[in-house]
């Protein structure tokens, strides 16, 4: 299984030196840019680099070919804000309340948000001199003080809830949902496009000092509607039970879908080569990952939505179509290209980009790993479980073992021989599966009691 690890390693070898040079020339000169742009429900198996053959997606799979290709990456939750308070407080969501267990609620939450005390990775920046953006999809917190401003963005521009309409912007429950800071500025223009623009010119205005561009795009979520599909919501209505957009035939989405994907990949396209033009691309860490698994099928009638390749599953379970991502880290000319199969996960961005940004190791809460090691010298990352609950779902990954149980029956793989999930060793591994129960629990017991405060 580590085959690419030890290749990767030894391709290293030779521009080792130029690295350590690299490294000592930056720290005299300046700390690197990080771009963070996360996908929405895009599957493991949507774009061309993780095996799609329908969607085309040129600039991601350029980017992917220049830099460490993750085919073992995996996002904190299976729906969008749990994952998204784990990536940005590099800590399991569960530690901040049972709230994150799940997509936070437009009805129910929008008088709650992602805990104040909570540091981002924004904050952390910041104090490190950085200018930080969040263009696109919030979803940890409706309106304010619950926005990003409130999280360490100098600037946020986008969508406060999880699913604005692409054209019209309007949220599910009817209201107007694009911001500009803590006010709501409506603007025209497909979502994908706009929130391309702001960041290119933001890249633009900031390239002289050092900057975290966090581009969490609403693609390739619902309403499903590429640019020339219709608008679908207008200002006033509920669209609770009528969220998806308009689609002409439910049994086949993928068309909306591929036209979403090529969106996005339009918009990579466009952000790497800004950072090309004003000569940043050199000194900038790139990251594109996504949320959470995609939808294959939803409700009784869409189908042919997403792919998650051979995995099981899709978003909202906690089989692996639901939590393994497509994830790329690319820094041309610093880390070396190359695929990997190490695992890592969202709260591993926090400690990789605080340490890239020369903040002590003391300084900063994690449950992840600096992924540093890996992407610059290839070194394998340090053993270690990882853990998931998603109400009733609960599931624990440790080497190639992962259990995976529904509150009712509990499952155990084997993920090298198995990716798909479907030869459960449960009754073969009666030790292992005790192990990982075993060891779920302390985790739970740990994050339960971080969460406290956060659920009276
Ligand atoms: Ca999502």
């Amino acid at each position: 299984m580590h085959r690419n690890r030890y290749g990767h390693a030894l391709s290293l070898a030779s521009c080792l030196f130029a690295v350590c040079l690299f490294c000592t020339e930056h720290c005299r000169a300046g700390k690197p840019n990080f771009v963070l742009i996360v996908a929405d429900d895009l599957g493991y198996g949507d774009v061309g680099c993780f095996g799609s053959t329908v969607n085309q997606t040129p600039h991601i799979d350029t980017l992917a070919a220049a830099g460490v290709r993750f085919t073992d990456f995996h996002s904190a939750g299976p729906m969008c804000s749990p994952t998204r308070a784990a990536m940005l407080t590099g800590q399991y969501q569960q530690r901040f309340g049972r709230m994150f267990d799940t997509a936070i609620s437009g009805v129910l939450h929008r008088d709650r948000g992602l805990p104040h005390e909570a540091m981002t990775i924004a904050e952390v920046l910041k104090e490190q001199g950085y200018a930080t953006a969040c263009f696109g999809k919030w979803h940890l917190g409706y309106q304010p003080p619950w926005l990003p401003t409130s999280q360490g963005f100098d600037v946020f521009r986008g969508l406060g809830s999880g699913d604005g309409d692409f054209h019209p912007h309007i949220d599910r429950s009817g209201n107007e949902d694009w911001w500009h800071n803590n006010k709501i500025k409506m603007e025209s223009g497909y979502t994908t496009d706009l929130l391309t623009k702001f960041s290119v010119d933001f890249i633009k205005e900031h390239r002289d000092q050092p900057f975290f561009l966090y581009v969490p795009h609403l693609a390739i979520h619902f309403p499903w509607q590429g640019p020339k599909d219709p608008p679908h919501r207008e200002k006033g209505k509920s669209y609770h039970d009528d969220k998806w957009g308009i689609i002409p035939n439910p049994g086949n989405v993928s068309p909306h879908v591929k036209a979403m994907v090529e969106s996005l990949d339009k918009s990579v396209g466009e952000i790497v080569a800004a950072l090309q033009k004003w000569k940043l691309n050199r000194n900038t860490l790139v990251i594109f990952t996504s949320d959470n698994g995609g939808y294959l099928t939803y409700g009784k009638n869409f189908r042919n939505i997403s792919s998650n390749g051979p995995l099981r599953g899709q978003k909202t379970q906690l089989y692996e179509g639901g939590h393994r991502v497509p994830t790329i880290v690319s820094w041309p000319g610093r880390i070396d290209p190359s695929p990997t199969d190490e695992t890592g996960h969202s709260t591993d961005l926090l400690p990789t980009l605080a340490v890239l940004a020369g903040v002590a190791r003391d300084k900063f809460k994690t449950d992840g790993v600096d992924l540093s090691p890996l992407l610059f010298r290839g070194e394998a990352l340090p053993n270690r479980m990882l853990f998931w609950r998603a109400r009733s779902q609960r599931a624990v990954r440790s080497g190639p073992w992962k259990l995976y149980s529904n509150g009712k029956h509990t499952e155990l793989y084997n993920l090298d021989n198995d990716v798909g999930e479907q030869h459960s060793l449960a009754d073969q591994e009666p030790d292992l599966l005790q192990r990982l129960s075993a060891a779920w629990a302390i985790w739970e017991a740990d994050v339960n009691k971080s969460a406290e405060k956060y659920e009276k």
